[in-house]
């Protein structure tokens, strides 16, 4: 192991020597396959996970059941002080595990930062939220009566995250989940396994030092089997997924089919729209974060630009010039904007994608390879998976076309140029996917038309800001084949409670609704 990464590693306390354990249900363990974690920026094997096996699968589940069990019974503020312990554990820990997320991840180290801070901001909002999850009294139409809702724990929450969250996303979905006072069992992406046995060390200390459980916050990593034993079980009254459109759909199926919730954070199609009246100055920079922050590789990326033509071809030149300048570098240095992506198996996507831009006569502005070792500077990033971020402007704007109906999970954007935002509002919304867009105007009737019923379709509909790095406060998920569901901030919250309907009566009389005469 490089000392860089054992440094890393150490420093949350994994162990650099053996193998790792990768279940914790109150215990750590792991009886099941060997996988490897492999860091992106040098191809380097971080370390061999010892990932669940089928029983200890079972058994988590059942812990998991148990320790709800023990946790609803916890009042909800008393929840929130447990919340306020594990966000000074995660602060405590800030660096160190925004090292590790780029380490194992591969985005550059700001942005692991922040996946720690936005796991950190959703532990504060839970806190608030453990003394205001209200319910609502009701008026009832007979004497004596009330009619109260009540939100109440739901039971375990199953929570299967993706690889370019391998941390923020489990965090929206744990500190709901705790306050709503339920335990939660995480099967994390199988090549970030590192980043959820930190984030599960962390937080279990918290729960032991508490006398709580440890499988409130239960972990399993491990392949499809270990999702599937989630997903099928009945003891799982929620399912979090975040993933392929393929996997929820697959995911959603299997949950329904029990009567299951879900909530799905699928693909993302993201477009951004460039008014003749927007503030080029905060576009550029803006669009290009939303580009290529994370190589390309958040649900929230953009994907389309669609740009008005009087400014295109300023737009589009000022766009290649960022384009051109950029390097890519070691992610755990400060001054590096582009590192890997995440895996061969996301240089084969990046890869298809601009083979077919080719195919199709597109004209490239910038990128369109992998880069060669010579390209290169550091030699330790030699077998790093680097590939150099592509600006294309493809003939067709039609929207049917494969090409902006897909989702290519790497750093290409692909541009088109419209006359009319009405014509863009529908290129916008002719795609599958709806989770995430843009608008630049400074024009208030755009915005209007932008926001309103015949505006943008996407759950994330922004205006002057990109369509990435959502805050936690706003409520965080999309629409169509994006899946369903909420997550983080908003009224996310209402769906990890059951809510109870009671109508109670106080009175000395037993009247039904609706003036029913039934005496006998
Ligand atoms: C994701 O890509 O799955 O809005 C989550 C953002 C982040 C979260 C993205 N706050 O880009």
């Amino acid at each position: 192991l490089s000392s860089r990464a054992a440094n890393i590693l150490s420093a949350l306390d994994i162990p650099t020597t053996g193998d790792v354990n990768g279940v914790y249900d109150g215990e750590w363990k792991g009886a099941g396959d060997i996988v490897e974690s492999i860091c992106p920026s040098t191809g380097e094997v971080l370390a061999r996970v010892k990932t669940a096996s089928p029983e200890e699968l079972h058994v988590a589940l059942g812990k998991a059941s148990d320790a709800y069990t023990f946790f609803r019974n916890v009042p909800a503020p008393q929840r929130g002080e447990i919340l306020r312990q594990i966000r000074e554990a995660l602060a405590a820990k800030r660096s160190e595990l925004g090292a590790l997320i780029s380490l194992e991840m591969g985005k550059i180290k700001t942005e692991g930062v922040g996946e720690v801070q936005e796991f950190v901001d959703i532990c504060d909002y839970a806190v608030g939220l453990s003394r205001m999850m209200n319910g609502r009294v009701i008026a009832s139409e007979r004497p004596g009566h009330s009619i109260l809702e009540v939100p109440n724990p739901l039971g375990v929450v199953g929570v299967l995250s993706a690889f370019n969250f391998p941390v923020a996303v489990y965090g929206w979905n744990l500190a709901l989940s705790l306050a709503a006072g339920n335990a939660t069992i995480w099967k994390p992406s199988p090549t970030t396994p590192l980043c959820s046995i930190a984030v599960t060390t962390i937080i279990a200390r918290v729960l032991e030092q508490n006398g709580i459980p440890g499988a409130v916050a239960g972990l399993v990593t491990g392949d499809n089997n270990a999702g599937a034993a989630i997903v099928e079980s009945r003891d799982v009254p929620l399912v979090s997924f975040t993933g392929s459109e393929r996997v929820g759909r697959i995911v959603g199926k299997t949950v329904q089919s029990r009567f299951g919730k879900v909530i799905l954070e699928l693909g993302g199609n993201n477009a951004a729209i460039v008014m003749p009246d927007a503030d080029l100055k905060m576009a550029v920079p803006s669009i290009f974060f939303g580009a290529i922050g994370t190589a390309g590789q958040r649900c929230t990326s953009t994907r389309r630009l669609y740009l008005h033509r009087q400014i295109a071809d300023e737009f589009l030149e000022r766009l290649q010039k960022v384009y051109t300048r950029l390097t890519p570098g070691d992610p755990l240095e400060e001054k590096t904007l582009l590192g890997p992506v995440h895996s061969a198996a996301s240089i084969g996507i990046y890869e298809n994608a601009v083979q077919h831009l080719k195919d199709i006569d597109a004209n490239i502005l910038a990128g369109g390879s992998r880069y060669a070792a010579a390209d290169i500077s550091a030699s330790h990033l030699h077998g790093g998976y680097f590939v150099q971020p592509t600006l294309a402007v493809p003939k067709s704007a039609d929207p049917a076309d494969a090409l902006w109906q897909t989702e290519t999970f790497a750093p290409v954007l692909n541009c088109a140029v419209f006359d009319e935002l009405e014509e863009a509002i529908g290129w916008n919304n002719a795609v599958p996917q709806g989770l995430s867009s843009s608008l630049w105007t400074r024009d208030v009737r755009n915005v209007g038309k932008w926001i309103g019923p015949g505006g943008s379709d996407t759950g994330i509909v922004n205006v002057n800001v990109g369509t990435s790095g959502a805050e936690i406060g706003a409520a965080f998920g999309g629409n169509k084949s994006t899946g369903w569901g909420r997550e983080s901030g908003g009224d996310a919250w209402k769906q990890y409670v059951r809510w109870s309907a009671c109508t109670v009566n106080f009175s000395d009389a037993a009247p039904l609704a609706q003036g029913v005469d039934f005496s006998v």
